[in-house]
């Protein structure tokens, strides 16, 4: 019996999952299960079963348990395939758990983000401004951690930072920030090339959805 995880492939959490899966040569024993959520919308039950935060990535281990979120299932197969994306040695596993945190952070507030931006009456400017300087910041402190990145072995803030940079470019593909941040752009040309990244590109299986709340609302 294989493993379950419920998936989606516009999912920046989940894609952290699947890249893991990639790196661990562990796909095969996965079965990927199209789950659909969304904050604003109902609890999906099927998800709700498995994770009462009704979140995802969710996976099911081979003995029935449960496993989330994206950081404990991402460690849990990593140690399991014995694949080294959390190093064993303290400072860097520092960094990469430092990392991870950081690009994780991001992708949340671009989730959230959109959220905002869909409802009816009006993301709320407040909340949305202070958005806008923490991801300017954010961003500027990846850009300083780029070098680093670069050199340092693949790892899980590897992951989580092509995660964050993916679904900057999926939900917000006018905002110009390779133009801000030239290191962390040379990044992510870097890491394009990598299997389990090209493999895992987001996609848009719904469809139409993903340019209507785009404009004008992320500036760097
Ligand atoms: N901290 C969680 C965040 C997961 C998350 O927010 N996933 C989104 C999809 S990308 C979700 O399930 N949203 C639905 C909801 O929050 O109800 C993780 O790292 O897995």
């Amino acid at each position: 019996m294989n493993m379950k995880l419920h998936w989606s492939p516009r999912s920046p959490f989940v894609r952290k999952v699947m890249i893991v899966l990639h790196e661990t040569g562990l796909l095969a024993q996965v079965d990927c299960v199209r789950s659909v959520v969304a904050v604003h919308l109902p609890p999906n039950a099927a998800v709700i079963a498995d994770n009462p935060l009704g979140k995802i990535p969710t996976l099911v281990t081979e003995d029935g348990k449960a496993v989330f979120d994206s950081r404990v299932i991402c460690e849990y197969l990593d140690l399991r395939a014995g694949s080294g994306l959390f190093p064993s040695d303290p400072a860097a596993r520092l960094d990469q758990l430092c990392w991870q945190a950081l690009a994780d952070g991001v992708t949340h507030i671009l989730l959230v983000w959109r959220t905002e931006l869909s409802r009816e009456t009006g993301p709320w400017p407040a909340v949305t401004k202070g958005w806008q300087a923490k991801l300017r910041a954010a961003m500027a402190r990846l850009e300083d951690e780029a070098p680093a990145l670069m050199t340092a072995p693949f790892g899980i803030g590897h992951v989580a930072v092509i995660a964050a940079i993916g679904q900057l470019d999926f939900r917000w593909p006018d905002c110009a920030w390779r133009d801000h941040f030239p290191k962390l752009a040379a990044l992510a040309a870097q890491l394009s090339s990598r299997p389990s990244v090209e493999a895992t590109a987001v996609q848009d299986d719904e469809g139409g959805s993903a340019g209507d709340l785009t404009a004008g609302h992320l500036t760097f």
